[in-house]
C-alpha cells in the first residue's frame, strides 16, 4: 500500500484508531508541588522592582481554552488571516518542502494546543511522524488523540515539555527530516535576542536537528487594529490575563485576588511589540510561602510581549541563525506571513 493510502485510511469499527504515544517531560506539577525551577522564576519575576510572569504560565487548562476562544473573536486576526495564508499556499508550501528533499518530514508541531492547524497541514505535507509538543499537558493528550483518529495510521509522539527551556526531544523522535512547524507568531512572544537564540537551537544539528522550519508571524501594523485584537471587546483577552494570575495562586499557593486587577494591552512602537500587564487597581499585598510583595495602585505585573515584524527583519533573523533557501507568502493586506526556511 502506498504511503498516502496508508495515511489516510479511515478507521473502521474493527480497529479503532490506536493511542498515541505520548511522552511527558514535565514532571510532577500536581497543585502545591510545582517543580522548584518553577516557582523559582515565578518568584524572581514577581519580586523584581519592575515585576513580570512568564507568558507560558497562562496556559493552565483553563488558559488553553480561553486563548482558543480569542482566536476566534473578530478582533483577533492572526489566527484566521494566518489560516488562510495556509490554505491559499498549503500546496505551494508541500512544494517547497519538497523541493528541498522533505516529502515526507517529521513534523515537529511546537506549541500544538488543539492541533487544529496541523491538522490542515497534514494532508498536503504528508508527514512521516507527527510530533505535537505542548506545556499544556492533558489538553495536549485530547488533541494527540483526536488527530490519531483522523489519521489513524500516522505516527504520532504526543511531548509535553517546556521548550522555551531546550528542544531536546525524546529518543521517540525521528532525527532526521525534521521540520518545525511554529505558527500562530507564537515565536513573537520571545524578545528579538531570543527569538535568534531559539533559531539557532532549532537549526543546531546537535539540538532541534531542523532541516526546515515552518513559521507563521504577525506583521507590524497601526497601532489600533494591533491594540484592539489585544484588548477585545468581550474581555476575553481581559479574562485570559486575569487567569494567569489564578494559576500563580494555584503554582505558588499565592492569594491574589483576581478582581483587584485589571488587563492592559498597549502597543510599544519603539519596541515594535504590544505589551499586556496586570495593573493593581488599588495597594495591595500578595503573600505565597516564604515572601510577600506590596504592589502600589497603578503598579504593573508585565505579562506577555507580543513581537511584530517585517518580512525584512523576519528575514534577516532567519539568515542570522542559519537558515537558507528563505520564502514567504502573506495576505493581501500585509498582516502577516508564513516563512518557508530549510538549512
Ligand atoms: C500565543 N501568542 C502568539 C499570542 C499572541 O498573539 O501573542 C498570545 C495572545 N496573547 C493575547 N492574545 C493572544
Amino acid at each position: 500500500m502506498k504511503f498516502s493510502d496508508t495515511l489516510f485510511e479511515l478507521p473502521s469499527a474493527a480497529a479503532p484508531a490506536p493511542t498515541p504515544r505520548f511522552i511527558n517531560l514535565r514532571g510532577r506539577e500536581s497543585p502545591g508541588q510545582p517543580p522548584r525551577s518553577t516557582v523559582q522564576e515565578l518568584t524572581e519575576g514577581l519580586m523584581a522592582e519592575a515585576a513580570s510572569v512568564s507568558p507560558k504560565f497562562f496556559y493552565n487548562a483553563l488558559g488553553s481554552r480561553l486563548f482558543e476562544a480569542i482566536t476566534a473573536l473578530d478582533e483577533y486576526y492572526p489566527s484566521r488571516t494566518e489560516a488562510g495564508i495556509f490554505q491559499a499556499a498549503s500546496a505551494q508550501m508541500a512544494g517547497a518542502l519538497a523541493e528541498n528533499g522533505l516529502s515526507h518530514p517529521c513534523l515537529i508541531d511546537l506549541g500544538a494546543g488543539n492541533c487544529a492547524k496541523a491538522m490542515a497541514l497534514i494532508p498536503p505535507l504528508q508527514p512521516r511522524q507527527y510530533v505535537p509538543v505542548d506545556i499544556s499537558v492533558d489538553f495536549l493528550k485530547d488533541a494527540a488523540a483526536q488527530v490519531q483518529n483522523s489519521f489513524p495510521a500516522l505516527d504520532i509522539v504526543g511531548v509535553g515539555m517546556d521548550f522555551s527551556a531546550g528542544l531536546a526531544l525524546p529518543d521517540e523522535v525521528q532525527g532526521r527530516d525534521r521540520v518545525f512547524f511554529y505558527p500562530g507568531s507564537s515565536l513573537g512572544n520571545f524578545q528579538p535576542a531570543q527569538a535568534l537564540a531559539f533559531l539557532r537551537h532549532m537549526a543546531d544539528p546537535a539540538q532541534g536537528k531542523a532541516r526546515g522550519l515552518l513559521l507563521g508571524i504577525d506583521l507590524v501594523k497601526d497601532a489600533a487594529t494591533l491594540e484592539a485584537a489585544y484588548d477585545d471587546a468581550l474581555g476575553v483577552t481581559a479574562a485570559f490575563n486575569k487567569n494567569l494570575l489564578r494559576n500563580v495562586n494555584e503554582l505558588l499557593a499565592a492569594d491574589f485576588d483576581v478582581r483587584q486587577w485589571r488587563h492592559v494591552a498597549l502597543f510599544n512602537a519603539a519596541q515594535s511589540r504590544i505589551e499586556m500587564h496586570l495593573q493593581a487597581l488599588s495597594d495591595v499585598t500578595v503573600q505565597w510561602p516564604g515572601h510577600s510583595r506590596r504592589f502600589l495602585a497603578g503598579e504593573r505585573i508585565h505579562t506577555e510581549s507580543s513581537c511584530k515584524y517585517t518580512v525584512e527583519s523576519m528575514t534577516a533573523q532567519l539568515k542570522l541563525a542559519g537558515f537558507r533557501h528563505i520564502r514567504h507568502w502573506s495576505d493581501p493586506q500585509d498582516w502577516f506571513a508564513v516563512f518557508w526556511a530549510a538549512l
